[in-house]
């Protein structure tokens, strides 16, 4: 813009001032700059502010940049200290929520909290804890387009309706399950319901309670209350995380960190968000890579932390697809909690390399140098190794409030070129998803894989509008096929893997793909078919499983994996897997409940069936991805 000179401007040079005035004028003014400075760094809750002054210290722009900058050190920054999170007062003790709440009177009650006592419900509990939130959980409670546990009539009056006995019977089976878990296991990783005893597996880096932690919200979404305050007294009192030793990133971001989320925006109980926050910086040296790329491995015992990939992961050279794509949904909830954006900008990053690397015919293979940023091997597959990849971009875009955009284009064209490549029908008419291998296909499909047919319900909606009715349509086919894996064995549960070859249709060929650890993947379908369509098929599917598991799976102390499904005395695995708690029962009972229960509009599931809010006050500002 050009400025003219006009009559009677005053330069700025010629004010007239003497120099004491000059003096005095800067002195004020420097006082002011101070000040404001001031202001903006020391008062609680500015972490927003910084955020907008101050540029992002861990941007990774490119590949070639990545191993020089700044995410590395700064994620070491990030990392909890050695000491265990303080220990939370035990419920009733010392609860501030026990006192009338200033905070909690004002709160919208748009949204019907579960009649939990008053301290779960709501009452954030600001000792527990020292990281500092600027989340408004009030005002995130009254943006949920319905109330979390659906709109409730009084039911007690009317005769119990076939669906409610369903899902009562399925509520019981999951009190059993954790009564089971508590009387034999409590704090242990798993049950082992034959020998009564717990285990603690080899996934969670020295971490316990992954029962506890996978079950809490199934058991707040059933209102076991009392349930449900044992869990999270165990929380409060026992869950540690000054640990040694190696944990699964993925594992632990799905089941430990997916979980405490949800407990949170659930109830609003700040142990929950603490816990979770501080978990997750724990994983953050599994991205120090050149890439940017995690490492599968976390190795909890030093001092800093540090990772390695999977041994047998293309001897330990490469990520997995499935593990480093599932963290998105977490990790931005983790910026979201605690104002620190290195979660968000860890898994941009993952993003933008997924986004520019070269892919064989659009696929994305399961194996990636973290080093390189090169692909490994030419496996592709929507079971295990990729699938929850899939699962997190539809996911990503659903949870942003659509904002996404591009996770939504990714997720379209990866499902094109799946549909292109994977996608077959055999000769008895059942729709499947292949594997690939550098373009020859494995004819089978994993029960992992099982979950496609829900994710593409899922995703239909937003499709170009010619493709809408396809994919519903495919969607339902593959789930059929999923149900005839089922159906196909005598205890009525699916193999672990059936084929299509041979004569042979989707049915395990070997002893060891028969087995059924207590997997959700086949009921979720069922969950998101009967939410899109409403045919009874998918209910009277999902009890016929509730019946199975009830007559092959159930044993005298808590559930059991079975070795063959194609046996009716099946020998069981003795394993009562966290998934079945976390993913199979809920959604099993969410199959029987209204639509408005945990509404699709309001929460998207992390792989492990835990729910996480849409972040409907990122419709247009944030973009969310
Ligand atoms: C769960 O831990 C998750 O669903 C994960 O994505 C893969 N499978 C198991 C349950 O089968």
């Amino acid at each position: 813009m050009l400025m003219r000179k006009v009559p009677g401007f005053v330069p700025a040079s010629s004010w007239g001032l003497r120099l004491p005035q000059k003096f005095l004028f800067l002195l004020f003014l420097s006082g002011l700059i101070t000040l404001c400075f001031g202001a903006l760094f020391l008062l609680p809750n500015s972490s927003r502010l910084k955020r907008l002054f101050l540029a992002p210290r861990t941007q990774q722009p490119a590949m070639e940049a990545v191993a020089q900058v700044a995410g590395h050190s700064l994620a070491r920054e990030q990392e909890s200290p050695p000491n265990p999170a303080p220990a939370a007062p035990a419920p009733g003790k010392d609860d501030p929520s026990s006192q009338a709440s200033p905070r909690r009177k004002g709160w919208p009650r748009r949204t019907r909290l579960l009649d939990l006592p008053e301290e779960v419900a709501v009452a954030p509990r600001p000792q527990e804890g020292n990281i500092q939130s600027s989340f408004d959980f009030s005002a995130f409670r009254s943006r949920l387009r319905h109330p979390v546990l659906g709109t409730r009539v009084n039911k007690s009056k009317e005769p119990q309706s076939l669906v409610q006995t369903q899902r009562e019977k399925i509520k019981e089976m999951m009190q059993f399950a954790w009564q089971s878990y508590k009387r034999y296991a409590m704090g242990k990783n798993e049950l082992r319901p034959l020998t009564k005893d717990g285990y603690e597996g080899s996934m969670f880096g020295g971490l316990s309670g992954a029962t506890v932690i996978d079950s809490l919200d199934t058991l707040y979404l059933m209102e076991l209350k009392e349930e449900f305050q044992e869990a999270k007294a165990w929380v409060e009192e026992s869950f540690h995380l000054n640990v040694s030793g190696e944990a699964s990133l993925f594992e632990v971001n799905i089941r430990y960190i997916g979980g405490l989320l949800s407990a949170f925006y659930l109830t609003g109980e700040e142990v929950f968000r603490i816990k979770a926050i501080k978990l997750g910086e724990k994983l953050l040296p599994a991205f120090d890579t050149p890439t940017g790329i995690p490492k599968g491995v976390v190795n909890f015992k030093s001092n800093r932390g540090s990772s390695q990939s999977w041994g047998w992961a293309m001897a330990g050279s490469s990520s997995i697809l499935a593990e480093f794509g599932s963290l998105h949904l977490e990790f931005l909830h983790l910026t979201e909690l605690s104002g620190n954006e290195v979660f968000a900008e860890k898994v941009r990053n993952i993003r933008r390399v997924l986004r520019d690397l070269d892919k064989p015919f659009g696929l994305y293979p399961n194996f990636l140098s973290p080093v390189s940023g090169n692909w490994m091997q030419h496996h592709v597959s929507v079971g295990g190794l990729g699938d929850s990849f899939y699962e997190y971009l539809i996911k990503s875009w659903l949870m942003s409030a659509k904002t996404d955009m591009e996770a939504k284009d990714m997720y379209y064209e990866a499902l094109e070129a799946i549909e292109t490549h994977l996608l077959n029908v055999s000769p008895g008419g059942l729709t499947y998803i292949a594997e690939w291998r550098g373009g020859i296909l494995d004819h089978k499909m994993g029960h992992l894989a099982c979950f496609s047919g829900g994710m593409i319900a899922l995703g239909a909606e937003d499709a170009k509008e010619e493709k809408r009715a396809h994919y519903r349509e495919l969607a339902a086919q593959i789930t059929k096929t999923c149900h005839e894996s089922y159906a196909r064995s005598d205890t009525k549960l699916g193999p672990e893997a059936f084929w299509f070859n041979s004569g042979l249709e989707a049915m395990a060929t070997q002893m060891s793909e028969s087995y059924y650890i207590l997997r959700p993947e086949v009921v979720e379908s069922y969950m998101y078919l009967w939410r899109q369509t409403h045919n009874p098929i998918y209910r009277e599917w999902g009890w016929d499983v509730v019946m199975a598991l009830e007559k092959y799976c159930r044993t005298e102390a808590g559930f059991s994996g079975i070795q063959d499904v194609y046996s009716t005395a099946p020998s069981h695995d003795n394993k009562q897997q966290t998934f079945f708690l976390a993913e199979t029962l809920k959604y099993l009972y969410l199959l029987f409940s209204e639509d408005d229960v945990l509404s699709l509009e309001d929460w998207v599931f992390n792989t492990e069936a835990h729910p996480l809010p849409v972040n409907h006050s990122h419709s247009s500002a944030r973009g969310g991805g």
